[in-house]
């Protein structure tokens, strides 16, 4: 099977790829022109065309934003399976730049959804979009499933619901097989370092390297249904692969605070982390050391947050069989562990 994958030098773009070469696939993964090298999470699995034999992740150009570069893709390599993974994915960055959220992310899938159709292959290929858990708004406590109600609270939601809607729209209009998965954080190793999770794991890495400055974060308060990409991935294949375009909520369906995520990425770190003071002028520091570990700078709080947002997968788990394999505290332990690995530290400061 031929499959192009948007978005493949993201964190789950990374893993998809793995899985689907693994599994014999030949894969195409496009990669926007950058200034600076972009493929450090593929890399290890490139193949470069002059080399001899098959195998291996092969790169194409090509940008959400420009349809021509999309269209010439999707002539040329006439794919099976389009998974579209790409997108200015961080929500914070969003409030900054919507303009541009919304040009890749929802104008983006547009332009890949009418190459499909323009091209006459609606019978032909099979799309996932990555939808996402966003969606919802987070200002309830239960459980968001598929028939939640959407209340998108960010540029980058909002470019996502039209995402999303326009996937159920050529669904519906042109037969076009479009599947989403709305998927809640999942985070790895991989993770972009300016996500909550990473940034804590390498922050912790930094100060136990002897850097003095803590690390300095938003709202602590908040709750997220943290799950591994690699396990999120295999649920995309899952959803892609079954005979009708549905749209699945992805989750472990256990909701933790950012706090939560700090307080165990410091025992795993060998730290010994402690809460003191409130609101803007909580700190969190290790007993042993006194040292200050985390921070509050208003500047990462968000102009709306998304407080509350866990997912009830049931769905998914009936009907496709899917279920997370790796714990959180493996997650976090794995992440912690590989931003520690590097840097080589003493832990008993
Ligand atoms: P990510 O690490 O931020 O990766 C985003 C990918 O999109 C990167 O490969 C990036 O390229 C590419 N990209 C951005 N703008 C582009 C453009 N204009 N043209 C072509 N490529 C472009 O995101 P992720 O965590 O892997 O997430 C994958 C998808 O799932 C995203 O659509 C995200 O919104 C969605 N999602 C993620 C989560 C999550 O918790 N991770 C949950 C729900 C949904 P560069 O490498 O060049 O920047
Ligand atoms: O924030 C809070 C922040 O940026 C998680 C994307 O993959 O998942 C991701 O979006 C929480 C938020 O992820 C900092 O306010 C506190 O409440 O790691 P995040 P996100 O916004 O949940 C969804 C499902 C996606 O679809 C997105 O593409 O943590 N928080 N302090 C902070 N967040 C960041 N980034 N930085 C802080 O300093």
């Amino acid at each position: 099977m031929i499959v192009l994958i948007t978005g493949v030098t993201g964190q789950d773009g990374s893993y998809l790829a793995e899985l689907l070469l693994a599994q014999g696939h030949k894969v195409f993964g496009l990669r926007r022109r950058s200034s600076s090298f972009n493929t450090a999470r593929v890399d290890h699995i490139y193949r470069d065309s002059h080399l001899p034999g098959n195998g291996g992740l092969m790169l194409v150009n090509g940008d959400m934003a420009d349809t021509s570069s999309l269209y010439r893709v999707i002539s040329e390599l006439k794919p099976d399976r389009i998974y579209n993974l790409a997108a200015q994915s961080h929500v914070g960055v969003s409030f900054d730049e919507p303009e541009y959220t919304a040009d890749s992310v929802a104008l983006g899938t547009l332009r890949l959804l009418e190459c499909i159709r323009n091209l006459g292959m609606s019978d032909s290929v099979k799309m996932y979009q990555a939808s996402t858990s966003e969606l919802f708004g987070g200002q309830e406590t239960t459980k968001y499933s598929e028939q939640s109600q959407f209340n998108p609270r960010s540029p980058y939601a909002t470019a996502k619901l039209y995402a999303h809607k326009i996937c159920e729209n050529y669904r519906e209009a042109y037969g076009l097989f479009c599947a989403t998965g709305i998927l809640f954080n999942h985070e790895s190793p991989r993770r972009g370092p300016t996500f909550v999770t990473r940034k804590i794991t390498m922050g912790i890495a930094r100060i136990l390297n002897g850097d003095s400055m803590p690390i300095y974060l938003g709202n602590l308060d908040a709750v997220r249904d943290w799950g591994h990409a690699k396990d999120y991935v295999e649920a995309m294949q899952l959803i892609i692969e079954y005979p009708r375009p549905k749209n699945y909520v992805v989750s472990t369906g256990v909701g933790r605070t950012v706090r939560d995520f700090v307080f165990k990425a410091c025992e795993v770190a060998g730290l010994n982390p402690i809460s003191r003071g409130l609101g803007q002028n909580e700190e969190i520091i290790d007993k042993k050391s006194s040292r200050v570990i985390v921070k509050i700078d208003p500047r990462y709080l968000r102009p709306l947050e998304v407080d509350h947002l866990v997912g009830d997968s049931s769905l998914i788990r009936q009907e496709l069989g899917w279920k997370p394999k790796i714990s959180f505290e493996t997650l976090v332990e794995e992440m912690m562990n590989s931003d520690l690995e590097p840097t080589k530290i003493a832990r008993n400061w």
